[in-house]
């Protein structure tokens, strides 16, 4: 295997850790102060979005070294070869190419010599094929009734995308239909959809990447019994489709093949929104969305390819991320979309950037000593500013924060928006400047306070600012930027991923948690799984176990 020095023991890294170390007395409202032109000199734009990044603890001279960071550790490179099909997964021998999923130009990509368009297009016109039929009522339910009712069973990377993507397209959903997701093994998961839908007008899509997900397969079949007992077995062909790579299993849980969308291990699940595990969403705003989705996808992807690093979008995001995780310790992130619709974009992203870049071994094989993924948490604004906004503002830890914020709304009702956006731009604002105990007192005064409460209140109604944030501004969230965002977001983690020498494709964690469980089950059923277990656990099985009788 080919050796490289840590990125931590690089020169390049010790040069930043000294520079960082010179942000210690610099406050970025100073650097406004100074520079006239900041916001302008640390913009980028592509097409309707505008990603503003200049109230961050950087100057021109922070870019030059993260770039040279970046180049250093090939990012370009590495772009090129996820975007070539090399197997850059090495830990599961696989190509990683959600890019292939929207690449709208269709040009071959090739994995082990064979072009995977043909087969990725082949989909894309069943999912169309199949959606559009659904959606004008030519393709039936058993009892010959529209199928209005959609009900996405899938857990993780099979459910969190085609969640949010539905939810910030919740405009766009054909007037007659409705879509539920069961992922939970919590059975009020499924009785709570279960008792809402009515068998004859439901579809059920078991999207599983595997066909092995216990709590998958487990929702499936509860549901798949609910139909049979309502409607019979033979009504199955038409209630029930399924998405995976595993057409062996789908055929054993009783899919007829016919009815199975297909996608590829060259597909990660956190990455598989694009896929046919994007069915529902196709079924609900129509296919042309759903493939506005892919363009939108397609134009960051082309951008990430293609841009200087100085100005590609992903890159300097990644760098930020680096520059604020590592190098001064800031191990949190937060995202905040000022959009209701995109309130699961934050749970989204946590899949997204925890799932692929916790880890702590390197690609070459080593411990990591340096920090890799942050804590992802967000929520949507205003919500947000009335829980934990306090903290963003005055708490011990520096949360750097991404501010998502689309000019118009799809509810533009009275000054609703205005008064949202005024929050988003007052929000960064008062992060970055924050206020001084000087500044804190003369507002006291003027409110009319008294010294002695002044003196005392003063500190309490200060705020350090100096606390850093992008702002990401869309035109209007709608497929087409919706693509961008979430294409955005993919291609900042694995730059982060490449800079940290990771594997960002695969998922031990999770896998664990797949196994652990089922050692656990037999015992719970009274049955032994002949693993021993530590004092607690069998203590807190016991105490389950008669709670339970
Ligand atoms: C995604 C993860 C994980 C996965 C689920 C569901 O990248 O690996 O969230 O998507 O565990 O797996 P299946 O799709 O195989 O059921």
């Amino acid at each position: 295997m080919f050796m490289r020095k840590e990125v931590d023991k690089t020169r390049i890294w010790k040069k930043l850790e000294k520079h960082c170390k010179s942000f210690r007395k610099v406050e970025m409202r100073d650097l406004f102060q100074k520079n006239p032109q900041r916001a302008e000199k640390f913009r980028l734009n592509l097409e309707n979005m505008t990603v503003d990044y200049s109230k961050n603890r950087i100057t021109e001279r922070t870019m030059k070294y993260l770039l040279t960071l970046a180049k250093e550790r090939h990012v370009a490179e590495k772009i090129e070869e996820m975007f070539t099909g090399e197997k850059i997964n090495i830990t599961e021998n696989r190509a990683v190419l959600h890019i292939a999923l929207r690449n709208r130009s269709k040009d071959p990509i090739y994995v082990d010599g064979k072009n995977v368009m043909p087969e990725i297009e082949a989909v894309l016109a069943k999912m169309r094929h199949f959606s559009e039929a659904v959606r004008l009522g030519t393709f039936k339910g058993h009892t010959g009734k529209k199928l209005t009712n959609i009900v996405n069973i899938g857990i993780g990377g099979s459910d969190l995308g085609p969640k949010m993507a539905l939810e910030a397209l919740k405009k766009y959903w054909a007037k007659d239909m409705n879509v539920y997701f069961i992922s939970n093994i919590d059975g009020t998961a499924c009785a709570e959809v279960l008792n809402k839908i009515d068998p004859e007008t439901t579809l059920f899509i078991v999207s599983s990447k595997t066909f092995t997900t216990i709590e998958t397969l487990t929702n499936a079949k509860t549901c798949r019994k609910w139909l049979v007992d309502a409607l019979g077995e033979h009504a199955v062909a038409k209630h029930f489709v399924a998405v995976s790579t595993n057409k062996k299993e789908v055929e054993k849980f009783g899919i007829d093949p016919e009815n199975m969308f297909e996608f590829w291990d060259f597909v990660g699940g956190r990455y598989s929104m694009w896929s046919a595990i994007g069915l529902s969403i196709a079924l609900v705003v129509g296919m042309d969305n759903f493939e506005k989705m892919l363009d939108g996808a397609y134009a960051m992807d082309k951008h990430f390819r293609n841009a200087p690093l100085a100005e590609n979008i992903p890159v300097i995001l990644a760098l930020l991320g680096v520059w604020y995780n590592d190098f001064f310790g800031m191990k949190t992130q937060a995202v905040i979309p000022y959009d209701q619709y995109l309130q699961y974009l934050p749970a989204y992203l946590q899949q997204l950037d925890m799932e692929s870049n916790g880890k702590f071994v390197s690609l070459d094989n080593k411990y990591i000593k340096y920090a890799t993924a942050p804590v992802l948490f967000g929520g949507a604004g205003t919500d947000v500013q009335h829980s934990f906004f306090q903290m963003m503002h005055q708490g011990t830890s520096v949360v750097p924060c991404d501010f998502i914020v689309p000019a118009i709304s799809h509810n533009e009702i009275g000054n609703h928006h205005e008064i949202l956006l005024a929050n988003v731009l007052a929000q960064g604002e008062a992060l970055m400047r924050g206020k001084t105990v000087k500044e804190a007192a003369a507002e006291l005064k003027k409110a009319g306070k008294t010294p002695e409460e002044i003196k005392f209140l003063k500190k309490f109604k200060s705020f350090e600012g100096n606390r850093p944030s992008n702002t990401i501004v869309v035109k209007k969230v709608d497929p087409y930027s919706l693509g961008m965002l979430v294409a955005m977001y993919e291609h900042k983690v694995f730059v982060e991923g490449v800079i940290w020498n990771i594997n960002s494709f695969d998922q031990m964690g999770v896998e664990l948690g797949k196994q652990m469980a089922l050692s656990i089950l037999p015992e719970l059923q009274n049955s032994a799984s002949g693993i021993l277990h530590d004092s607690s656990t069998n203590a807190l099985i016991n105490l389950i176990k008669k709670l339970r009788n």
